[in-house]
């Protein structure tokens, strides 16, 4: 048999210089392997002998698939870019540049190598030239080249020029060029632009939001005081007092642990303090960052008595800069903003007052089945009665029931489209995850456990009424009840409950209902935090992401599981999770976990707002009627003061 190939289909996508080695090695090697005709420009070929040995490695790792050698490979290229002129030779791209041009092409572009040196250099050049010491030189080069620079990573990030772990990378650079330039720095006071007391709030586990904001306002000259997750109020005020704070910065995940923001500003007007407040977190949003702003009852008759200070919403972390450069700005401009951000408020809340009808009360008293639900096809038998612990699940097990969608757009940052996450996936994405999940085995950071359990049970209203599972498992046992959920209805379109996809008592049969807890485990958080101590914003970031996402996959594993044991189709089991619109309670986690002990067998635990701890961790119920649906239980849509 003879062989053809058209060569340079290996390198499409790759740099027109970069296509060139690799076609040119390519070929060498296929023709060594036998190969009989090759599809090849002659003209695009560099006889293997004359590739430069570093380029050539570079490519025969590539093509041996080598650890990581397509991102170095793409790193390699980038560096080494053509000079436009001729399009042959490798010029160093920052040729031509001043100093400061230099520092600033390499933060932008993610150069750590030789930014010291850089460094050095302006600050003896800007201390000869301006005739001061070195100290105050660099405070000169922290002002007029580091943060602008920054600031043009930032522009860039929120014009869509660049992906969030490309901006981590950045503030890599940053860091190192920071830290190098605080040698300069001593005695020097002034240098920093601010100081920002950051927390995640009580109750709350979730740090990465806040984390992110932490890199992108340390790495733009502001001072950081991290206190991190879980954070109670007192501690927060104690330290802002204690380092006279320019602003308060609050980050929460959910709707319940959100609700500590608006007890904050309540108690820095209580205590006549006079920080600004800076709240995020997915949660909530503009709307709610106006509302928190008042501190009295905000019934319709009270009258509005705002927080002096100013509460404000970011979006994300860019937003939150933004925010505190305004706040460190001169004292007419602060005010102004803070002005702004008052009338903006009240605007809203009248708006709010004189729309609010009061006619969307619920009737009261709705408890009865929703007519559209059919009694359940059949009810299944479950292999077991009870909790189950699963310990020994392959990362490998669990890696397929991910959604790389969400893996790559949401927990990456790829949020650029077409053929650029194309190329971004590709090139970068999926050979980062190859290698992160082996490193995630060897390294034992994710550590997927679940407990999960089918337990009798029938319903009542609005009620699913839980029964000790022994019941089931001894013949005669008597059926006693150990939980009951109330579940919300809607009060319009179908008035749907998830109590009604369950046998009621009334029926007198006994249907199944099955529970799931599921966590990535404790050491991951610490891989994360060790990252991020260390300066590694971007792996710190990746490595969450992958945590988060495997989450997910694994409460999809257990999912599929649960749906296999009790012989159902795809349509039928669906998973709902306490927090979401069809049951947004999250205190009936504390009954979810009386029937699956989650704590003494997969430490899994629970915060004061009914979180799950370790972070990357959930819980579900699993329900097999087949026309469950997802549907919501109409609420306001972010927290409520
Ligand atoms: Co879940 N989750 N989750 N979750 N999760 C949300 C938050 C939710 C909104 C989804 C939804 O309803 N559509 C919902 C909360 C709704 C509510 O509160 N009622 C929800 C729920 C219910 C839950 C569980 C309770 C479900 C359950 O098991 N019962 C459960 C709780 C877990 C626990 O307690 N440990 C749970 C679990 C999980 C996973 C583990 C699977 C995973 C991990 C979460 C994590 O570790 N981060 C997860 C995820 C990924 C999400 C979504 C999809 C994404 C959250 C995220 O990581 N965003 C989220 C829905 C969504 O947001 N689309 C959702 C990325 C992160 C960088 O953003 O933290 O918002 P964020 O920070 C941003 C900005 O907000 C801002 O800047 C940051 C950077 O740009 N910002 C600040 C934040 N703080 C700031 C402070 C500042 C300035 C800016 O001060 C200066």
């Amino acid at each position: 048999m003879l062989t053809i190939l058209g060569v340079s289909n290996v390198s499409f996508g790759l740099q027109p210089h970069a296509r060139a080695v690799l076609n040119s090695v390519f070929l060498y090697h296929a023709v060594k392997a036998g190969l009989d005709l090759a599809i090849v420009n002659p003209l695009h070929i560099t006889p293997y002998t004359e590739i430069d040995a570093e380029q050539r490695q570079l490519a025969e790792d590539l093509i041996y698939n080598r650890d990581d050698a397509l991102p170095r490979y793409i790193a390699y290229f980038e560096e080494h870019a053509p000079q436009k002129e001729d399009g042959k030779d490798k010029v160093d791209p920052t040729e031509g540049m001043n100093l400061a041009e230099r520092i600033h092409w390499q933060i932008l572009h993610r150069r750590k190598e030789g930014i010291e040196p850089l460094i050095s250099e302006i600050i003896e050049e800007r201390a000869r030239e301006m005739g001061v010491a070195q100290g105050e030189a660099a405070v000169n080069v922290l002002n007029t080249v580091l943060l602008p620079a920054m600031k043009d990573v930032g522009d860039r990030f929120g014009a869509g020029e660049l992906i969030l772990p490309f901006v981590l990378q950045s503030a890599e650079v940053m860091k190192r060029a920071v830290a190098h330039l605080e040698g300069y720095l001593e005695k020097v006071e002034g240098y920093t632009k601010g100081k920002i007391v950051l927390a995640t709030v009580f109750g709350d586990v979730h740090d990465i939001g806040k984390n992110l904001v932490n890199t992108i306002l340390s790495n733009n000259g502001y001072t950081v005081y991290d206190l991190g997750k879980q954070v109670p109020l007192n501690t927060i005020l104690d330290k802002a007092i204690e380092v006279n704070a320019d602003a308060i910065g609050l980050s929460a995940l959910l709707v319940s642990t959100s609700k500590q923001m608006p007890l904050c500003v309540k108690e820095l007007y209580k205590r006549g303090l006079n920080f600004p407040v800076i709240v995020g977190g997915a949660a909530i949003n503009r709307s709610y960052g106006r509302r928190i702003l008042f501190v009295d009852e905000q019934t319709a008759d009270a009258t509005p008595v705002p927080y002096e200070h100013g509460v404000f919403y970011a979006r994300d972390a860019f937003e939150g800069l933004e925010i505190i450069d305004r706040l460190t700005s001169s004292p007419e401009q602060r005010a102004a903003f803070i002005q702004r951000i008052k009338e903006e408020a009240l605007k809203e809340r009248l708006k709010k007052a004189t729309g609010a009808t009061g006619a969307t009360t619920s009737q009261a008293g709705e408890d009865t089945p929703s007519a559209s639900v059919q009694p359940a096809l059949s009810i299944p038998r479950p292999p077991f009665w009870g909790p189950r612990v699963l310990e020994r699940i392959g990362i490998e097990d669990v890696a397929p029931c991910m959604d790389l969608n969400t893996l790559f757009r949401l927990h990456w940052g790829g949020k650029t489209h077409g053929a650029d996450f194309t190329r971004l996936v590709e090139m970068d994405f999926r050979p980062r995850l190859k290698r992160m999940l082996l490193e995630a085995r060897q390294q034992r950071y994710l550590q997927p456990k679940v407990i999960y359990g089918y337990f009798p049970c029938q319903s009542s209203g609005n009620e699913l009424i839980v029964y000790n599972p022994l019941g089931m498992q001894e013949p005669g046992g008597q059926l006693r009840a150990i939980a009951r959920f109330h579940f919300p209805r809607q009060h319009e379109r179908e008035r749907l409950c998830l109590a009604d996809y369950f046998a009621p008592v009334s029926s007198g049969e006994i249907d199944v209902v099955a529970f799931q807890v599921v966590t990535m485990g404790e050491s991951v958080s610490e891989a994360v935090h060790q990252l991020q101590q260390a300066g590694d914003y971007a792996e710190a970031y990746f490595v969450h992401g992958l945590a988060v996402e495997m989450a997910e996959g694994l409460a999809e594993y257990t999912n599929r599981l649960i749906r296999q044991e009790l012989g159902l189709d795809e349509q039928r089991g669906r998973r709902y999770s306490w927090g979401y619109p069809a049951i947004p309670d999250l205190e009936d986690h504390v009954k979810v976990f009386q029937l699956l002990p989650a704590k003494e067998t997969i430490g899994v635990g629970l915060t004061e707002a009914f979180q799950l701890v370790p972070e990357q961790s959930t819980a579900a119920i699993v329900v097999h009627h087949q026309q469950a649906t997802y549907f919501a239980v109409r609420e306001q849509a972010a927290a409520t003061v």
